[in-house]
């Protein structure tokens, strides 16, 4: 029988209950009660830092208050929820972004300034949540924003890293030095330990099967340990809606392995599934086992907790995908496949194909990128070292396409020993294949009789030394549905690393989800003059356009009017200096404001083109040096920024940072040139550091060769601030000028078709690079000749470019430099500037997170709005 609740008197209960502080008076409360009982502190001895604690904890009790109704609401109501499984998430700072979705920014602004505090002061104080490299981390926290102020059913569910992503350093010398973020230093306000919330996780042991034919297998020893949650709040804007982000930290299990726990050993042996890998692309480079594990900790400890929820509603296990939408972001969390499968099947007692057929009608898979080295492949021998059950289960969902394979080439009697452990695995397999009833797999060869190269292309396991798991077949054989986070990104999936697919399960399963951003972070709390001024001009409420950004659309025919313009200039001008301020005040550099802010901030990768960039900033600043003072002053002044991490073992990337800092050392110092070219690379990019780049640009940079950037997410950011767009046809620049127009962007270079043709003539037509494009071999010469110092030192990274140029910069630098004198020219003309900087804010409605999250909700996870009424 159920129990009744609550317990006792209802009316004592309800009486006790928080409720949302309104006004300053229960603010400076909530405030002052902190200081004194959480802090232990006292008026005295309160600094900034205590301050921020204490406004952290009373707005805590806020999002408390909403998270409670919030989840009461979602038990009662029991709707189809979406759980979005992601290894990284890049919040960045919270304060001010819960202050403004619960629309209490002007009264905390208040409260703390009666208590002699000021707000600014108190946020930035905050740390910045960095629990992620890029943007995949980034887009999962803006899809998180959206959820909550969608009034999504969603949760979130990820690692709680012990260091974020690391702080970088620069030595005078220009290398890259990594210094770990233990940003748990101080305890963190926005976490709730959930320490009863725990489950068991195993690695390593014995998987043997029960042999009778079932498939079922008993998997046991090995070492256990317990995932506990921790609660992140994640209030949306406008609304009560409060959704969680739940991240698993690990703990011993109680009596385990208290031989090394005595010897010191505990925090070497467990706590280290909880750093954060540094790098999506070249982790498998080392650390392999241990990320394996970490993968295989937070889905397992998820699965776990999703299936305890979904047990609670009383259904029959068949109905689980009618209640549970599990998003795969990237293949990260793959092993949530094999891992499903293995509960119902060995623990729930289901048979394979119903197994089969819930998991396939309960994940789905984003794809993030169709880079070859980017994308995962687990090592078979390693997989059935750290997860014998899990080998299993994969080579059972391949084990027909082996068959086929192995039956077309006449090769039956040489069953491989290491895919096929034991005789029962055989028969299992081999029972299911006569039956027909595997994934359509033996329909492949039905479908296309003897295409051994399509079977051998389409398998999960790739052949060689070790065999390998291909994890982003795995995510797509298992999954619902399958997106690419661009059009063009999503085509390229369907017709390269996908194509076998395709054409196998048909394309409707094959679908695109263009990113999206949150305008509440990305223009309201990061450029709040400029959310004014919109306000003001579409006389709407700003509640109204920050949830619908397409009105932003009505701020077009401003572009004619001249007050306005001056009005957007204006602020242009003042986030500059603002810029400017902070760099000042960090770095001691002045910086010209009365020039055009031209900024590339993002992860270090060759395939970004930071070269490009640095390269053609060199080509300017020769330029210059050739001409005459009165020439010079003709031109148009630049100020250049770069601001990126390079993955800690990326030499070329490392290489990057070096150049372009010895580069600003001598042009920054140049007397013939500085007042019109000036460079910087400014250190430790992070969340925080970007909310106070983006509005202060006019160019922003986003220039990958055609075909590499799946979306990126930063020049939607750019562009909503009105800063013009200078770009490749890639990614989701392509949708950006769809949208904003051609003739407000600037385009150049090869387009994607081109690329494969233009790798195939570096490597096979080669000509060299002075004959081809002098402009550009005069540049690598110079830095060749010691121009920037450090000789020799540039080599490795100049020979990429004259051996192979696999990014193809000779192909695309003069009409990079081309792109560069267009945007000189258009920046000259300065009401022109404008108009185009209006318009192209004015149409970036498409790209607000709220739309992607809307689009996921509706024609991917069918989940419904699910309001949660204030009052309950
Ligand atoms: N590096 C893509 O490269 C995309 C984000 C989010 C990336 C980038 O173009 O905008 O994902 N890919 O979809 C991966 O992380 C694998 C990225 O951030």
């Amino acid at each position: 029988g159920k129990e009744k609740w609550p317990r006792g008197d209802e009316k004592v209960w309800k009486a006790g209950m928080r409720s949302l502080d309104k006004d300053v008076e229960s603010i400076t409360k909530s405030f002052v009660n902190h200081v004194q009982t959480s802090l232990a502190r006292q008026a005295h001895n309160l600094d900034d830092l205590g301050a921020y604690q204490a406004a952290a904890l009373s707005v805590r009790d806020n999002l408390l208050v909403n998270w409670n109704k919030t989840q009461l609401q979602y038990m009662r109501k029991s709707p189809k929820r979406a759980y979005y499984l992601s290894l990284e998430f890049l919040m960045g700072r919270t304060l001010d972004n819960a202050l403004l979705n619960l629309g209490l920014k002007d009264e905390y602004k208040d409260g703390v300034r009666l208590l002699g505090f000021n707000i600014e002061d108190i946020l930035e104080q905050e740390r910045d949540a960095a629990l992620g490299n890029g943007g995949l981390g980034r887009l999962a926290a803006c899809y998180l924003d959206s959820s909550a102020s969608q009034e999504l059913p969603l949760w979130g569910y990820g690692l709680r890293y012990k260091y974020g992503i690391f702080k970088q350093l620069i030595s005078p010398e220009g290398n890259q030095l990594e210094a770990p973020d233990p940003w748990l230093e101080h305890q963190n306000p926005w976490e709730l330990p959930r320490l009863d919330v725990a489950y068991e996780v195993r690695f390593y042991g014995r998987a043997e099967r029960l042999g009778d034919g079932s498939g079922r297998a008993l998997w046991t020893g090995g070492q256990e340990v317990l995932a506990i949650a921790y609660d992140v709040m994640i209030p949306g804007y406008n609304t009560a809606t409060t959704n969680n982000l739940r991240l698993w930290e690990s703990k011993p299990k109680r009596g385990f392995d208290l031989n090394s726990f005595n010897a010191g050993n505990y925090e070497g042996a467990l706590s280290r599934f909880v750093v954060l890998f540094a790098d999506f692309f070249a982790y498998r480079t080392f650390g392999k086992e241990l990320r394996l594990k970490q993968q295989y900790f937070w889905t397992a400890a998820s699965l776990s907790d999703i299936l305890r929820r979904f047990k609670n509603l009383n259904k029959p296990m068949s109905e689980f995908p009618e209640f549970v939408a599990i998003q795969l972001n990237d293949t990260h969390p793959t092993l949530a496949i094999p891992e499903l499968m293995r509960i119902l099947i060995d623990e729930e007692d289901l048979h394979w194909d119903a197994a089969w057929k819930i998991v396939t009608n309960t994940f789905f898979y984003t794809n993030h990128t169709v880079l070859p080295e980017a994308l995962e492949k687990w090592s078979v021998p390693l997989v059935e070292h750290v997860l014998p059950r899990h080998m299993q289960i994969i080579y059972d969902i391949v084990g027909p396409i082996y068959f086929c394979t192995l039956i077309i080439l006449h090769l039956t009697c040489q069953l491989d020993r290491t895919c096929f452990s034991s005789k029962a695995s055989v028969s299992f397999i081999y029972a299911r294949l006569c039956a027909l009833t595997m994934i359509k797999t033996v329909a492949v060869e039905k479908k296309f009789p003897g295409d051994r190269e399509r079977l051998a292309r389409m398998s999960l396991i790739e052949e060689g030394q070790p065999k390998q798991v291909r994890m982003a077949h795995l995510a797509c054989v298992g999954s619902r549905k399958v997106n690419g986070v661009a059009e063009l990104h999503s085509d390229l999936v369907r017709t390269t690393i996908l194509k076998d697919f395709v054409e196998f399960e048909g394309i409707s399963k094959f679908g695109n989800v263009t990113n999206g951003i949150t305008p509440r972070r990305w223009l309201d709390q990061c450029n709040p003059e400029l959310s004014a001024l919109i306000t003001k001009a579409l006389k709407l409420e700003k509640s109204v356009w920050l949830k619908d950004l397409t009105k932003l659309e009505g701020l077009l025919p401003f572009a004619e009017n001249k007050a306005f313009r001056k009005e957007w200039a204006g602020i242009k001008q003042r986030n500059k200096e603002r810029l400017a301020h902070y760099i000042e005040t960090t770095l001691g550099l002045t910086i010209n404001t009365k020039a055009l802010f031209d900024v590339q901030i993002k992860r270090l990768h060759e395939y970004k083109r930071q070269t490009l960039n640095i390269l053609g900033v060199i080509h300017r600043y020769l330029t210059l040096k050739n001409m005459t003072p009165a020439q010079r002053k003709k031109v148009n002044n630049r100020v250049v920024f770069f601001a990126g991490k390079a993955a800690p073992g990326y030499y070329i990337a490392k290489l990057t940072i070096r150049l372009i800092v010895n580069v600003a050392r001598t042009i920054n110092a140049d007397p013939d040139t500085r007042d019109y070219l000036t460079l910087y690379f400014l250190p430790d990019y992070s969340v925080s550091l970007a909310e106070v780049l983006i509005p202060a640009s006019d160019i922003s940079q986003h220039i990958s060769t055609a075909g590499t950037e799946a979306s990126g997410t930063s020049n939607m950011k750019f562009c909503l601030n009105g800063g013009l767009l200078l770009g490749t046809v890639d990614g989701a620049n392509i949708e950006i000028a769809e949208e904003v127009g051609e003739s407000n962007v600037f385009f150049f270079g090869h387009l994607t078709p081109a690329v494969e043709d233009l790798r195939y003539q570096h490597l096979y037509h080669h000509i060299p690079i002075e004959k081809k494009c002098p402009a550009l071999a005069h540049v690598l010469n110079q830095v060749s000749l010691g121009l920037f110092g450090d000789n020799e030192v540039y080599e490795p990274l100049l020979n990429t470019i004259r051996q192979g140029d696999y990014y193809l910069l000779s192909d695309d630098f003069d009409s990079y430099i081309a792109a560069l004198a267009m945007v000189d020219e258009a920046y000259s003309d300065t009401e022109e500037w404008i108009k185009k900087s209006i318009r192209t804010t004015a149409k970036m409605g498409k790209f607000s997170s709220d739309r992607a999250i809307n689009e996921y909700a509706e024609s991917y996870w069918n989940i419904e709005a699910t309001p949660i009424t204030p009052h309950s």
